[in-house]
């Protein structure tokens, strides 16, 4: 075969840590399990008439739609079985699940946070969705999990990654040793190594945001938004607007064609709309290992110390220049 697969890969990068117990392993090996089993179900979706909300609202107030649950379901059953993980926070559940709350000799070491289909307001009309996941190790050493295992910073994450189902499904991950990128093949049922190492462009003539919600942006947001559509030959402007409205997608675009991705706070969401654990964590931590810059505009995302699961928080997200052009209009600001 010309192609590593995602499993021979895991098990050539363990061997290069022969102190490692494989656990991590495992676990990545889990979710690239799960994450096919869900490509599966996203796929055959309008046939199979579990396209559509199922008339529940998650936590987050908004309509869950069936794949939503069914992603859930499969994420959590495979950390379940696969015994590395102690506990699961996910998208959407009001609380986090220990799965070694009856066990206390649970051996799962390690936390999972998981929006396990992300942008899912995109699936009735067949637009790209993602599942993104953030690992942690637990800080005590067992027992119950506390609240200090799950709450931590950003920075503190042992791996994170994302699974985008596009025209191909690819699954993306760092463990902190940069970022490798795996296209499933669907005649052979696996991920294949396609994109090693991947890079983001230090620049980008791309911007990304919901500029419908321009009069509700900060100022310094704003700023950067005439920046980009002003007319410069010398730096190819006026850039191109590009946003889909899936994070998994926008954000796969501006790592390989670089560029920036920005939700920022606004007066009807004073912290943005994404959630630091599920989605800005995991993001800035594969941004950064690819050489790119992840801020909330005044803050590196990696430094927030999360005070609660749900939390949001404004992302500013991308080619290192460009994220640094907006942190100094903010710093401009005070
Ligand atoms: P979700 O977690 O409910 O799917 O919402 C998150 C999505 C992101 O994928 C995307 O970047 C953002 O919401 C788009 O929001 P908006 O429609 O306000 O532009
Ligand atoms: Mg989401």
């Amino acid at each position: 075969m010309k192609f590593k697969t995602l499993g021979q890969f895991i098990i050539e990068k363990q061997a290069e840590f022969p102190f490692a117990k494989g656990e991590l392993s495992r676990l990545l090996r889990d979710i690239g399990i799960a994450a096919k089993v869900v490509n599966r179900e996203v796929n055959k979706a309008g046939l199979a008439e579990i396209l559509g909300p199922l008339g529940q609202i998650n936590v987050q107030g908004e309509e869950q739609q069936k794949l939503d649950v069914l992603a859930d379901e499969e994420f959590i059953s495979a950390l379940k079985r696969g015994g590395e993980c102690c506990y699961v926070a996910s998208e959407e559940h009001d609380e986090g699940i220990d799965l070694c709350a009856d066990d206390t000799l649970c051996p799962g070491k390690y936390i999972v946070c998981i929006d396990p289909l992300d942008g899912s307001s995109n699936i009735d009309v067949n637009i790209s969705i993602g599942t993104i996941f953030s690992i942690y190790r637990r800080i005590s050493p067992s027992g119950k999990v506390q609240k200090e295992d799950v709450l931590q910073k950003g920075l503190y994450q042992v791996a994170a990654g994302y699974v985008l189902y596009g025209s191909s499904t690819m699954l993306v991950y760092t463990t902190g040793h940069g970022v490798n990128g795996f296209t499933l093949d669907p005649s052979i049922g696996e991920f294949c190594l396609s994109h090693p190492m991947m890079r983001i462009p230090e620049n980008g003539k791309t911007y990304s945001i919901n500029q419908g919600n321009f009069v509700h942006f900060p100022e310094p947001i704003k700023q950067f938004v005439k920046y980009c559509q002003d007319e410069d030959p010398e730096s190819d402007k006026p850039f191109s607007l590009r946003y889909i409205g899936s994070l998994v997608a926008d954000l796969h675009r501006t790592m390989l064609k670089g560029g920036i991705f920005m939700y920022p706070e606004s007066l009807r969401h004073p912290d943005g709309k994404l959630r630091l654990m599920y989605e800005c964590n995991p993001m800035a931590f594969i941004l950064e290992q690819a050489g790119g810059a992840a801020s909330t505009g005044k803050q590196r995302i990696l430094d927030i110390i999360p005070e609660k699961l749900h939390q949001r928080t404004p992302l500013v997200i991308g080619s290192e220049r460009m994220v640094q052009q907006v942190q100094q209009l903010y710093a401009l600001e005070k």
